[in-house]
């Protein structure tokens, strides 16, 4: 089994990026020129016909398989690597709490920031657009109140005793934050979760591999 992530440094393909480091699996990058419009290229729109980044490319046991959607992709891996426990067995409760923030994440939170990302997309004229772009900001700050609350209740994961993929997902979601009001790293419980991610030597290898710079959270 081999992998080929499609990427673009600091996307929301640094989410499979970091949990294929996790799993130990062998996988390639390749980089998605996003500065020459390259997820918009008749080639990419041929992996993932919404033109977004990224694309896991598997070939495996049943030939090759192109797959889009960041959840998706987690999912995936994490069906390929199951002895690495990085997400509860199926049909455990744990596991429903697993299912629930990833679906979460990827339909909620990611769905308001790329609202804030991209408010242009969403309204037309200036004032409009910085309106939109205000109340995405407002509801990303308490939809991070939540993940804090989450933490305060248990820790030191987002699951509990147990790190897991979803805390992957989460780091990236809250580091697209930085540049907020009130970042994800000024609350109490998210700011050491988010230290204690940073901590971890794969996380380590993949910011330095991408070369994100700083503030890295
Ligand atoms: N739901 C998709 C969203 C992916 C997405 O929006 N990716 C961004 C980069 S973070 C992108 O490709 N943006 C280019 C565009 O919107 O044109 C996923 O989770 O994979």
């Amino acid at each position: 089994m081999h992998f080929t992530l499609h990427y673009y440094p600091g996307n929301a393909s640094l989410i499979p990026h970091l949990l294929l480091e996790e799993l130990g699996a062998p996988f390639e990058l390749a980089l998605v020129d996003r500065a020459n419009q390259a997820h918009k290229s008749p080639a990419y729109l041929k992996l993932n016909p919404n033109g977004l980044i990224p694309v896991l490319v598997e070939q495996g046991p049943d030939g090759e398989l192109v797959l889009y959607e960041t959840a998706a992709i987690c999912l995936h891996l994490l069906d390929r690597h199951p002895q690495r426990g990085l997400a509860p067995e199926h049909g455990t409760a744990a596991r429903a709490h697993f299912d629930k923030w990833l679906i979460w994440l990827t339909n909620t939170l990611q769905a308001a920031l790329l609202i804030y990302f991209y408010p242009d997309r969403w309204a037309d004229d200036a004032s409009a657009v910085a309106q939109v772009k205000a109340h995405a900001e407002a509801k990303i700050g308490v939809m991070l109140d939540q993940l804090d609350a989450e933490l305060a209740r248990g820790g030191p994961w987002l699951l509990g005793d147990a790190f897991s993929a979803v805390d992957l997902y989460a780091l990236v979601l809250c580091r697209w934050t930085r540049a907020m009001a009130r970042p994800a790293r000024t609350r109490p419980h998210l700011g050491p979760w988010l230290q204690r991610l940073l901590a971890r030597p794969a996380v380590q290898r993949v910011f330095a591999r991408e070369g994100l710079a700083a503030p890295l959270v």
